[in-house]
C-alpha cells in the first residue's frame, strides 16, 4: 500500500534552496524573492496517476505524470529548461530523475508524521523543504 501524498500542504521550512536556486542558475533578483515565499502544494493521487500544483503570490508550477512514464517537463517559470522526467516509488517514497542539461537532477517526495518532505537535488546541491497540511 503506498503512501498518500494526497491534500494541501503549505510550506513551513526549508533548507539550502538558496544553493539548489544557484545551481539552476537562477538570478540575484529572482532568488531574493523565491526564498521568501511560502508556497503551497495540492497532491492529487489516484493510484499511480499524480497531479502536483504549486502555488505562490510570485510563480505557479503544475505536473501531472504516471509512475514508470516518462514525459518531457519544461520548468516553465522555474528555470525554463527542458528535460525529460520520470517519477517512480522508493518504497514509500516518490522518486523523480529530471535528465536533460543539468545532472543529477531529480527530487523526492515522501511522507512523515503530518509533514510532507520534499528533496530538490541539482548537481552539487540538495535543497529540503518541509510542508504541513493546511
Ligand atoms: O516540485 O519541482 O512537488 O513539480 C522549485 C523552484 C519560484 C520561482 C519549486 C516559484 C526552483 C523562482 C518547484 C516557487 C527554483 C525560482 C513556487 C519544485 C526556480 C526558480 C512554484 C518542484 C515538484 C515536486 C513538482
Amino acid at each position: 500500500m503506498p503512501a498518500d501524498f494526497n491534500g494541501t500542504w503549505n510550506l513551513v521550512r526549508s533548507e539550502n534552496f538558496e544553493g539548489y536556486m544557484l545551481a539552476l542558475g537562477i538570478d540575484f533578483a529572482t532568488r531574493k524573492i523565491a526564498k521568501m515565499l511560502k508556497p503551497q502544494k495540492v497532491i492529487k493521487q489516484e493510484g499511480d496517476s499524480f497531479t502536483i500544483s504549486t502555488t505562490s503570490t510570485f510563480r505557479n508550477y503544475f505536473v501531472q505524470f504516471k509512475i514508470g512514464e516518462e514525459f518531457e517537463e519544461d520548468n516553465k517559470g522555474l528555470d525554463n529548461r527542458k528535460c525529460k522526467s520520470v517519477v517512480t516509488w522508493d518504497n514509500e517514497k516518490l522518486v523523480c530523475v529530471q535528465t536533460g542539461e543539468k545532472k543529477n537532477r531529480g527530487w523526492t517526495h515522501w511522507v512523515e508524521g503530518d509533514e510532507l518532505y520534499l528533496e530538490l537535488r541539482c548537481e552539487g546541491e540538495v535543497s529540503t523543504q518541509v510542508f504541513k497540511r493546511a
